[in-house]
């Protein structure tokens, strides 16, 4: 074999290497998905399996001073990234242009049997992407709640601000999770509202959730949608959403909360913890027994909800809840960024 041939391989099975390792690294770190992990790792081994066991010597004839691509890498900014979905689509990327390359190499260098390894490993690959795709967007969905404030709209509470000035407060403020809640307006009202602030939340970095209207939430590109024990089933709305967009759902019993979970809801709303006039047809509050439940025993993210105030923030916050929804107490602020700071000081959590 030539020289030449030797540094193809060399560079290309540790390019899958890498990559299959920053994948695994990823599936065992952050989502904690040892399935995964295993399946990597163990592609990991065979890739170098595979060539060594010819006996190649590739370190011999390593030369990567002399390597042009490392120049030409260098210079780039093509490799930019900024989330865990860039990262892994460059990843499994690299990994089976790596495998063609290898697969290809040995065929024109007598090989071929060798290379059929790698052609099964290429569609390996390609299965295991689909499955990691599934768990990334599982927990992406899921991560929906890690922040400290779950800030609704509402109108009518709002003290003659519109929902937009409303908002852009609390995103100045900090906020990082806004579901549009609005139950008076026409749907078209609804829809531009929607849009707008679907456009505010992305340039701010915020979740944007849309209350009761699965339509309205797929048109406007939401993050998630937001619905109650009477509206439609979770798994059927799951079939319009898709795997992308979280659902989140309102419970109020131990029973709702684990119908919740075998239902493949993304988080779940606990309350209302506290008496509140905010919400019509509303049920007698669960007080903390519930939230110390779903404390226990619930996996899902939840977010507790209900006639929470300055006042007995910390209480919520005492019993285990680390996202915490409020309208009236947001909304009728006079200072919304004053009132924020206050209600992160009153709860524990460190000010943004
Ligand atoms: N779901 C349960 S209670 C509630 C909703 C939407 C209203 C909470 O409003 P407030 O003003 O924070 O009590
Ligand atoms: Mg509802």
């Amino acid at each position: 074999m030539k020289s030449k041939t030797y540094r193809i391989l060399d560079a290309n099975i540790n390019r899958i290497s890498e990559g299959l390792r920053v994948l695994e690294d990823v599936a065992r770190f952050e989502f904690e998905d040892s399935g995964l992990t295993e399946k990597l790792k163990h592609m990991r081994h065979r890739v170098r399996k595979a060539v060594h066991e010819l006996g190649f010597s590739f370190i011999g004839q390593r030369d990567s001073l002399n390597d042009p691509g490392v120049i030409i890498s260098e210079k780039t900014r093509l490799d930019q990234k900024d989330s865990y979905s860039d990262l892994v689509a460059a990843n499994f990327k690299r990994v089976q242009e790596g495998l063609r390359v290898v697969e290809e190499t040995l065929k024109i260098s007598g090989f071929y049997d060798i290379s059929k390894v790698y052609e099964s490993l290429r569609f390996n690959v390609y299965t295991v992407e689909k499955e990691y795709y599934g768990i990334l967007g599982e927990f992406r969905r899921k991560s929906i709640l890690a922040s400290d404030f779950y800030c609704l709209t509402s109108e009518a509470h709002s003290k003659g601000k519109t929902n937009i000035q409303v908002i852009r407060e609390m995103l100045a403020a900090g906020i990082k999770i806004i579901q549009y809640r609005e139950k008076e307006k026409s749907m078209l009202e609804k829809y531009n509202e929607c849009l707008a602030i679907r456009a505010l939340a992305k340039e701010a970095g915020a979740k944007f959730i849309v209350n009761d209207h699965v339509d309205l939430a797929m048109m406007t590109d939401a993050d998630g949608v937001h619905i109650g024990q009477d509206d439609l089933p979770v798994r059927e709305v799951r079939k319009l959403v898709g795997e992308k967009m979280a659902i989140g759902i309102s419970t109020h019993s131990p029973e709702q909360a684990e119908e919740a979970v075998r239902n493949g809801a993304d988080y779940i709303g606990v309350g209302p913890i506290f008496k509140t006039y905010t919400k019509k047809d509303v049920c007698d509050p669960v007080g903390f027994e519930y939230l110390d439940y779903v404390v226990k025993h619930i996996s899902l993210p939840f977010v507790a909800i209900g006639g929470i105030k300055e006042s007995n923030i910390r209480q919520v916050k005492d019993h285990g809840a680390t996202c915490i929804a409020m309208v009236t107490e947001i909304v009728e602020a006079g200072n919304i960024s004053d009132k924020i700071a206050k209600l992160r000081t009153a709860a524990g959590f460190i000010n943004a």
